[in-house]
């Protein structure tokens, strides 16, 4: 405990005094507010970091739950048909059960972690049922009355079909229903989850995982609940749209658990990154809960040290921190963040001051003030663009879309060469944007001496050479989600070899008509597109100075999927516009009669 007081204590000099006595009088924690909320507020962890005693002890004082983070799961636990060795999860379900933490098992069956004699078996169906059931009994009774929560399969689907797995190829689809009968005949009073990414708001994914959660209930398959993992980006959130799959789920009669939270960025980790994570840390605490079926909120380790994703395997940032503790063990403004959402919702004296979590959560209103308009050559049809925040679109000019760019002449260009990758790709592209009474237009140059076609299909565009943009006609600049009136439209530069069919991608492209002109040039190819002003998703009206959310982006590849990220918009530091449109810039028009 000293460690945390000493940080409260350093916390109060800048807090008004009253808080001082809630730190004092009661013990604060995550798990004692947890509780008093009536949620699980879970860790999980490796063997290995019991062994540092910090660690042990935050484990302990801060977590009512815990998740063996990944020594129970069967390549782990198993190297023969038959042959088990329980030690290290033994040693961390005894490391929960003396401290008082509910445990939640994770997991039985995951396709990632499959024994080898699994995988490379060669089984005949009954066989194959017959070992899917030897593991599960064997796993569920040792710890049977012990464990009470079970993430029973992990990850079956793979979008919105069945992932292809040796235990699919075994037995066919049942594999997954048979698992949740195992399971419940070995321990019928435990809590049996599905537990998946990606499926934490509506989307393709989570519809699959709904309609296979309710089929089961439908047929008396038992299932009791769905993990939503939940490894997040920051800025990438849709809070309504998680809230709206959870409590679809609560109309089945299923409890929701966040069940691997963590929230990482790229680049250098810095202040304000630190604030938007523990903002988005309360978001997501928040919407659980105001969710009643929601019962645990589980991050996916204790200190930034030993998470996952510092593997450059799995995450292109080593020194990011994803989580609710540094690498030496301080608490960030994350934990901060869910302590006072914590103690606020049931009447408590935060740690926090008023003003201090506002400061987390409010997002400073970035009123850019945008400079005199200038003009660097006096033939331009519109001002120069500020860098990274505006473009202005001359009005009243009609392209024709051909690859042709001689009637882009005197509409300003604007180079883009960075972003979050910056692999050989490409070396850079230039864009521009005009507007008649009908069109919007919108041209990319790019120069990239390896231009791909082929590699991807138009579903997985943006991993090969393509240029997007985006719009936002809603008039509302800050929406954080997409909605209608807000587009990503995303152009393969295949397009050059299909003038007939245009490869449009993106978040909504497809309520939108987009024309494209897609040529190979000297240098690397061009792209001309256009999408009209009047549509059934927005009506755009050009006036002089009137502003919508405009946005782009490049990727490159060299022939093995994309290395190469340029960015426009300065906002967007993350690549995260795809989701989130309030990281857009600003598109103005200019009338250049005016
Ligand atoms: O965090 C786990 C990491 O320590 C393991 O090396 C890895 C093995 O594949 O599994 C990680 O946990 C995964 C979890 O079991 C399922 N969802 C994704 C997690 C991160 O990869």
């Amino acid at each position: 405990m000293k460690r945390l007081l000493l940080v409260f204590t350093l916390l109060v000099l800048v807090l008004p005094m009253t808080n001082m006595t809630e730190a004092q009088d009661t013990e604060v924690s995550l798990r004692v507010f947890a509780e008093r909320n009536d949620i699980y507020i879970g860790a999980a962890a490796w063997t290995q970091h019991l062994d540092v005693p910090e660690h042990r002890e935050i484990l302990a004082r801060e977590f009512n739950m815990f998740t063996p983070e990944h020594e129970a799961k069967f390549c782990m636990i198993s190297s023969a048909r038959g042959e088990y060795d329980f030690s290290r999860f033994d040693q961390l379900v005894e490391f929960a059960e003396e401290n008082d933490m509910v445990i939640h098992g994770h997991t039985l069956i995951w396709h990632a972690c499959s024994p080898d004699w699994v995988e490379n078996g060669d089984f005949s169906r009954d066989e194959a049922i017959e070992i899917l059931k030897e593991h599960i009994t064997t796993v569920v009774t040792r710890y049977k009355g012990r464990i009470k929560y079970w993430d029973v399969v992990n990850e079956v689907f793979d979008g919105a079909a069945l992932r292809d797995t040796a235990w699919l190829r075994f037995i066919g689809p049942e594999y997954i229903e048979m698992a949740y009968q195992f399971a419940h005949e070995a321990d019928p009073d435990a809590l049996l989850l599905y537990n998946d990414y990606g499926a934490e708001d509506m989307n393709g994914k989570s519809d699959a995982i709904y309609e296979m959660a309710q089929d089961f209930l439908n047929r008396g398959i038992p299932i009791h609940g769905i993990g939503l993992q939940s490894h997040f980006n920051v800025d990438s959130i849709n809070f309504t749209s998680v809230a709206e799959n959870i409590a679809r789920i609560g109309e089945l009669g299923l409890e929701v658990q966040f069940t691997e939270v963590d929230i990482k960025y790229l680049g250098e980790t810095d202040d304000e990154i630190l604030r938007r994570q523990a903002r988005d840390y309360y978001r997501l605490l928040e919407v659980c809960l105001d969710a009643e079926n929601c019962t645990a909120f589980i991050v996916w380790g204790v200190s930034d040290r030993f998470s996952w994703l510092r593997d450059p395997a799995y995450f292109d940032n080593p020194t990011v921190q994803p989580l609710l503790f540094s690498e030496d063990y301080q608490p960030k403004p994350a934990y901060f963040a869910l302590m006072d959402l914590l103690m606020r919702r049931v009447g408590a004296t935060s740690v926090l001051s008023d003003d201090a979590i506002a400061a987390i959560l409010n997002d400073p209103v970035e009123e850019v003030a945008l400079p005199d308009a200038t003009f660097a050559d006096p033939n331009q049809l519109a001002p120069d663009s500020v860098p990274g925040v505006a473009y202005y679109a001359p009005m009243g000019v009609t392209i024709t879309l051909d690859g042709d760019l001689s009637d882009w002449e005197n509409i300003p260009r604007v180079t883009v060469d960075k972003g979050t990758l910056d692999g050989p790709g490409a070396e850079s592209y230039e864009f521009a944007v005009a507007v008649d009474d009908t069109n919007l237009y919108f041209m990319a140059n790019v120069t990239d001496s390896n231009v791909q076609y082929g590699e991807y299909g138009v579903e997985d565009w943006y991993q090969t050479d393509s240029i997007e943009f985006y719009i936002n006609a809603t008039g509302n600049l800050a929406a954080a989600a997409y909605e209608p009136g807000i587009v990503q439209i995303g152009m393969l530069a295949e397009n050059a070899t299909q003038p007939d069919t245009p490869l449009v991608g993106g978040g909504s492209s497809d309520t939108i008509v987009v024309s494209i002109a897609a040529v190979e040039s000297e240098t690397g190819y061009i792209i001309e597109a256009s999408v009209p002003l009047v549509s059934d998703i927005w009506t755009i009206t050009p006036e002089h100075m009137g502003v919508i959310g405009f946005q782009t982006h490049l990727n490159g590849s060299s022939g093995s999927g994309r290395d190469t990220k340029f960015i426009w918009s300065a906002a967007d530091s993350q690549d995260q516009s795809w989701t989130n449109p309030s990281l857009f810039g600003q598109l103005i028009f200019w009338d250049g009669s005016q």
